[in-house]
C-alpha cells in the first residue's frame, strides 16, 4: 500500500486528503516519529501526542498565511514532516541539518523561532495585532501551549492582555498533565477539576474574556476539525482546551512518560531504550548535584532545593524523593524561582537554586534586584553551561559567566570537574554572606572517584595545575580538561603552565600578578562568550594594573552557535582540544 505521508510536501496536499484518510496518516506520520527518533534521538513523547492536533490544524488552517505558533517547540516534529521537511527529517538536531525547534530561518512555516517556554502567546497575539493594525480581520492566529507552560508567567501576562483585545487570536491548551515531568500547582489541579466534568470555580478562561470551549479528546481528528472550522469564524480571543495522552501510540512511552519526552535511542519494534551501562562510566555532573545536596540537606536543616520544572533532569528529583518538604518543584517559573530563593535565604534557609543556564536568562533581573542587591546568599546551581549540542542555539549556556560577572555581590565559580562541585557546593551552605553562582556543565566528568570527603574551597583562589615557563594557559571550568589534553599533545608541553582560575569572581588577584609578571603571553580559555567574559575579566585586570602581556581570549565568538554535537560545535570555534593544541603550537 503506498504512504499516504509519501505524498504529502506541503499542507497544500494535507487540504487534498478526505478526512476519512486523516487517521491513516496519523498513524503512517507516528510510525514516521518514532522510526527516526528511534535511530537519531531527539524529542519524543511531545509530538507523538499532538500528531492528530497537527494535522487538524494544517487541515482547517490556511497555513503558512494563518501564524501557527507551538510553545518550547519540542511537540513540533510532525509540524516539521507535514510542511515540507519530511526528506530531511532524519537530520533532525545535527550538525547541518534541521533543527529540533521551530525556527523561522527554516521555514515559512515556523512562524516563530522557540525553544524556551510560555512564549507563545505573547507573540501570537502580537502577530494578531498587528494583523488588526493592517486591516486584515480574516488572517488567523494560533498559539499551541502545553499546561507546564501556560502555567509560566509570560503566559499569563499574554493571556491578561488578549483578554482586554479584539484580537483574532486562538489559544489552544494542550493539556496532557505533563511537562517533562508531571507538572504541577494550583492551575493543574483545576485543570484536572474541568477535565473530571466537575468545575469548582468559574472557568478561569471564560473569566479572562476568551471564547473557552472544550476539554476535547486531543486524538479525536473528526472532533477536532470540526471545533477549529467552527472557532475559525468566531472573532476575538478564543481558547480551546485539548485532551492528549504524551508519548500517544507507543506503549512505553505512553507508560514512562518522563523517561520517553527524550529516551535516546531505542528500539523500533520492543520500543526498549537502549540502556548505556552506569557502572564504568563517570556520573553526570546533574547526578553530583542530586546526590550532593541530598547529602547536605541531611546535615544541614537549613537547606533547601528549589527547581523550576526540572526535577529529573537537574536530579533535584533526589532530595524531592528524600526530603520532600525541602525541596520545591516551582513549574516553568524561573522568575518566581530565584525570588522564592530569595524570599527563603532571608529567613536564614540556604536556598540551592538549581536552574539550566540558558534559562536562567528569563530571570535576570530577578538574580540583580531580588538576590544580589540585597546581597542574599542564594546558591545558584546552574545546570547544562556551556555548549549543550543537539539542542542548539535556544539552549546553549554560553551567556552565564559574561551576564554574571557584572552583578556587584555575586561570586561566579566553574568547578573543572566533580569533586571542585561537590566540594563548592559544601563551601556554599557553610554560611556564606553572599549569592553564589556554580556553573557546570551538561553530562558526564571525567572522575569514577569523584565521591570523596569534603574539603572547603577558599573563596576567589584559584589553582596552578601545570608548570611551564613560556605561556600561560588559562581555563575556566571543564575546558580544563580540554587544555589538559591539547597541552600534553603539544610539541613542547614543558613550556606551557595551566592555571584553573575557578573564581570569575572575584578573581585570584594574587596569583594574577604573579602569572602576568612571569609570562609574556597569556592563553584564556572559556566555554562562554568571548565579550564580556572570563577573559575579559583578566584583560580588565591586565589594563587596570598596567600589564603590557600579549594576551588572546578564546571562548564563543559573536554569533549564535547552532546544533550538532557538542565535539563537532567545539571544533567550529576551535575549543576542541585537537584545536588548541595546534594554537599552542604557534606560540610556543
Ligand atoms: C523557560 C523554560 N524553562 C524550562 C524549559 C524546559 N522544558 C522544555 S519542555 C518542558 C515541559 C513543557 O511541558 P508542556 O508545556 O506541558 O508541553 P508538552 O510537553 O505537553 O507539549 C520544559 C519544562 C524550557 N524549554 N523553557
Amino acid at each position: 500500500m503506498t504512504k499516504i505521508l509519501n505524498n504529502i510536501n506541503s499542507p497544500k496536499d494535507l487540504r487534498h486528503l478526505t478526512q476519512d484518510e486523516l487517521p491513516q496518516l496519523a498513524q503512517e506520520l507516528r510510525e514516521f516519529i518514532i522510526n527516526i527518533v528511534a535511530a537519531k534521538e531527539g524529542h519524543l513523547g511531545a509530538s507523538l501526542g499532538v500528531v492528530e492536533l497537527t494535522i487538524a490544524l494544517h487541515y482547517v488552517f490556511n497555513t503558512p498565511h494563518d501564524q501557527l505558533i507551538w510553545d518550547v517547540g519540542h511537540q513540533a516534529y510532525g509540524h516539521k514532516i507535514l510542511t515540507g521537511r519530511r526528506d530531511d527529517f532524519h537530520t533532525n538536531r545535527q550538525l547541518g541539518g534541521l533543527s529540533g525547534f521551530p525556527k523561522r530561518e527554516e521555514s515559512i512555516y515556523d512562524a516563530f523561532g522557540v525553544g524556551h517556554a510560555s512564549t507563545s502567546i505573547s507573540a501570537a497575539l502580537g502577530m494578531a495585532l498587528a494583523s488588526q493594525l493592517k486591516g486584515d480581520e480574516e488572517k488567523q492566529h494560533i498559539a499551541v501551549i502545553g499546561d507546564a507552560s501556560i502555567a509560566g508567567g509570560m503566559a499569563f501576562e499574554g493571556l491578561n492582555h488578549a483578554g482586554v483585545t479584539n484580537a483574532n487570536l486562538l489559544v489552544i491548551l494542550n493539556d496532557n498533565a505533563i511537562g517533562i515531568d508531571p507538572s504541577i500547582g494550583a492551575l493543574k489541579q483545576y485543570l484536572t477539576h474541568v477535565k473530571k466534568g466537575t468545575p469548582q470555580q468559574d472557568n478561569i478562561f471564560e473569566a479572562l474574556n476568551f471564547d473557552y470551549s472544550g476539554p476535547i479528546d486531543g486524538h479525536d481528528i473528526n472532533k477536532l476539525i470540526s471545533e477549529l472550522q467552527r472557532l475559525k469564524t468566531i472573532k476575538g480571543p478564543k481558547f480551546l482546551h485539548v485532551i492528549t495522552t504524551k508519548g500517544k501510540g507507543l506503549k512505553q512511552a505512553e507508560e514512562d512518560q518522563v523517561k520517553y519526552h527524550a529516551p535516546g535511542k531505542f528500539d523500533v519494534q520492543t520500543g526498549n531504550v537502549f540502556t548505556k551501562s552506569d557502572l564504568i562510566q563517570p556520573p553526570k555532573y546533574q547526578d553530583v548535584f542530586g546526590y550532593t545536596i541530598v547529602e547536605l540537606a541531611n546535615q544541614n536543616k537549613n537547606i533547601v532545593g528549589i527547581t523550576p520544572a526540572m526535577p529529573t533532569g537537574s536530579s533535584l528529583k533526589y532530595m524531592m524523593d528524600e526530603i520532600p518538604e525541602r525541596a520545591f518543584d516551582v513549574g516553568i517559573a524561573e522568575q518566581h524561582a530565584v525570588t522564592l530563593a530569595a524570599g527563603m535565604a532571608t529567613q536564614g534557609m540556604i536556598p540551592f537554586c538549581n536552574i539550566y543556564s540558558t534559562f536562567l536568562q528569563r530571570a535576570y533581573d530577578q538574580v540583580i534586584h531580588d538576590v544580589a542587591l540585597q546581597k542574599l546568599p542564594v546558591v545558584f546551581c546552574l545546570d547544562r553551561a556551556g555548549l549543550v549540542g543537539e539542542d542548539g542555539a535556544t539552549h546553549h549556556g554560553v551567556f552565564d559567566l559574561s551576564c554574571l560577572r557584572c552583578i556587584p555581590n555575586l561570586i561566579v565559580f566553574a568547578p573543572r570537574n566533580e569533586m571542585e562541585l561537590r566540594n563548592i557546593m559544601y563551601t556554599a551552605q557553610l554560611g556564606l554572606q553572599q549569592p553564589i553562582a556554580i556553573r557546570y556543565p551538561r553530562g558526564r566528568g571525567s572522575n569514577l572517584d569523584w565521591k570523596q570527603p569534603f574539603s572547603k574551597i577558599d573563596i576567589g583562589i584559584g589553582v596552578q595545575l601545570k608548570e611551564g615557563n613560556k605561556l600561560a594557559v588559562l581555563s575556566i571550568g571543564t575546558m580544563a580538561n580540554n587544555a589538559e589534553d591539547a597541552i600534553k599533545s603539544c610539541n613542547k608541553p614543558e613550556e606551557i603552565a595551566h592555571y584553573d582560575m575557578r573564581f570569575v569572581k572575584p578573581l585570584d588577584e594574587k596569583l594574577l600578578h604573579n602569572i602576568l609578571k612571569k609570562y609574556e603571553s597569556v592563553i584564556t580559555i572559556e566555554d562562554g562568550t568571548i565579550i564580556g567574559g572570563f577573559g575579559s575579566a583578566i584583560l580588565e585586570f591586565a589594563s587596570a594594573n598596567n600589564y603590557k602581556n600579549n594576551i588572546k581570549i578564546l571562548g564563543i565568538p559573536d554569533t549564535f552557535i547552532e546544533h550538532g554535537s557538542v565535539l563537532e560545535l567545539q571544533q567550529s570555534i576551535g575549543l576542541d582540544s585537537e584545536s588548541l593544541t595546534n594554537y599552542f603550537n604557534e606560540l610556543v
